[in-house]
């Protein structure tokens, strides 16, 4: 049992000014392993405070020494790696391998990325008739979900600190002790104090205390749209800077020269990995009509290969939903989708042997129109559609036909094809034949999937402002 009740304010961990706790649950034994302090809006004013206190001296920091505090936090966040993998197992129920290959090295990787963008990072540049000066942004608040703990907080953290611009994070209460974790790390950076806060505490108070408080300059919010809207609205009352990362739906379109085997597997990870908690997952499967047939049959052959189940076993796959409420949401789609369309694996319900914990049938269902509730909603669990084409060009359409705009999957040989539907998904992020993620390459949405971009040096841009000099010396 974790009780973690402090908050790290001005570098130091100090006693929230509330009694109020929260509980967290482990998904996997439906069990409280730990609380955390209900931050007040007390709290959150220390850390703004000493956020603001920390400005002057961290934003003129230079860029070796901010390269010098990332590469410390490198160093501490490896020194933690087993600890960390742990943690995310027990608080968001992702199977031993995924919290090391998938968490662990996400996060890792966004700190490397910003010491390699920050090497050749220019925040002077001389334009022939002005200078643009690049600074810091001011006071920045951070809001992250809980489906990735390190890599969402890493992301931010990285090019905040590449940026020169003192954070207050609110983790997501459902997984706060990763990030607990990363506060220790970054304790040990030896960071200006004031540079790195963090508080934890409800969405309601804490999170909504960040995108209203009149001292922070940029809210970066990663989570659903309902809350993004929320906040966008709040930022507006103080015109802060505002960043969102978003939900999304996005296409697989698979062409007709595809290996079978590779689309059937590229569809069953989007879904299977992270449980289907994933922002930017293929949940809309285009496939021609003429391999219809042969998909379906590959899709029910290779299930097998993605196992559920403890998520503390070996050779587990897929963990369980992250809580109850999330389980209730799926399962509330697979009732919706049986009405709309065909099952084809799956359905309500818990697989056998799994009554305790919070997972769900991987459901995949075909037969599917692109206009039906499950193909237009984000449902964020282990659920996928196949969706069927004649025309390349009516799966674009269709790909296209969403609110949604955050990532598109490409399956095919001919690459003229292949680019083609690359440039024609509107989307921020799409990936050819399964390519290997480039931290580098910006992370964010088209349309109702965001606004901005992470990762990489797009990342650090969002926590900087432009200043245009003319005439200087
Ligand atoms: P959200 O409610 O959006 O939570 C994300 C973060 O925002 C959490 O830290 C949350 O705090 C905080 N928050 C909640 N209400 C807030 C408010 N009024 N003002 C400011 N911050 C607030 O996500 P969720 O409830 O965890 O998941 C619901 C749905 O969101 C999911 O089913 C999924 O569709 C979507 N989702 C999307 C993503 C991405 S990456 N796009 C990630 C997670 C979830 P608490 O933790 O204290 O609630």
């Amino acid at each position: 049992m974790r009780n973690q009740l402090k908050h790290y304010i001005n570098g130091e961990w100090m006693e929230s000014t509330g009694s109020e706790t929260i509980e967290v649950i482990n998904p996997a034994t439906e069990e409280v392993m730990g609380k955390i302090s209900s931050g007040t809006e007390e709290d959150l004013d220390k850390a703004v405070k000493a956020a603001r206190s920390a400005f002057p001296i961290f934003s003129r920091s230079t860029k070796e020494e901010r390269i010098q505090w990332l590469e410390k936090i490198v160093q501490g966040y490896e020194a933690r790696k087993e600890e960390l993998i742990d943690i995310m197992t027990d608080e968001l129920g992702a199977p031993l391998s995924v919290s090391e290959e998938i968490h662990y090295h996400m996060g890792l990787g966004h700190f490397k990325q910003a010491i390699e963008s920050l090497s050749d990072f220019s925040f002077s540049e001389d334009r022939g008739g002005h200078t643009l000066l690049k600074e810091s942004v001011g006071v920045s608040g951070l809001i992250t979900p809980w489906n990735f703990p390190t890599n969402q907080v890493s992301t931010k953290i990285a090019s905040a600190i590449a940026a020169g611009s003192p954070v207050v994070l609110k983790p997501a209460s459902k997984t706060p002790f990763a990030a607990m974790i990363l506060a220790e790390v970054i304790d040990e950076a030896g960071l200006p104090k004031g540079a790195f806060n963090l508080v934890n505490g409800s969405g309601s108070v804490i999170g909504n205390g960040i995108s209203s408080h009149p001292d922070i300059d940029f809210v970066s919010f990663t989570g659903s749209g309902s809350v993004g809207e929320t906040i966008m609205k709040k930022a507006a009352e103080t015109k802060k800077k505002v960043a969102l990362e978003l939900g999304g739906k996005s296409p697989i379109i698979v062409l007709d020269d595809a290996n079978v085997e590779d689309a059937a597997k590229t569809a069953l990870s989007n879904i299977m990995t992270n449980t289907g908690q994933v922002c930017s997952a293929g949940t809309r499967v285009f496939i021609p009509q003429s391999m219809k047939e042969s998909f379906e049959k590959k899709i029910v052959e290779l299930l097998p290969t993605f196992p559920v189940g403890d998520p503390r076993k070996e050779g587990i796959a897929t963990g369980p939903l992250v809580s109850e409420d999330q389980w209730d949401t799926v399962q509330s789609y697979i009732e919706k989708g049986e009405k709309e369309a065909t099952l084809l694996v799956g359905g309500t319900g818990k697989p056998e042997g799994l009554k305790t914990g919070y997972y769900a049938k991987p459901t995949i269902f075909t037969d599917v129109s692109n206009d039906s509730v499950i193909a237009q909603e984000e449902i964020f669990g282990p659920v996928s559609t196949i969706i069927t084409y004649d025309e390349l060009e009516d799966a674009i359409e269709m790909a296209n036909d969403t609110v949604y705009g955050l990532a598109g999957f490409v399956i095919g040989k001919d690459t003229e094809l292949v680019s083609h539907v690359a440039s024609s998904i509107k989307a921020g992020r799409i990936v050819i034949n399964n390519a290997d993620t480039d931290f580098n390459g910006p992370f964010g949405g088209y349309k109702q999937s965001g606004i901005g971009r992470e990762w990489g040096d797009f990342g650090i841009e969002e926590y900087l402002e432009v200043k245009s000099v003319h005439g200087m010396p």
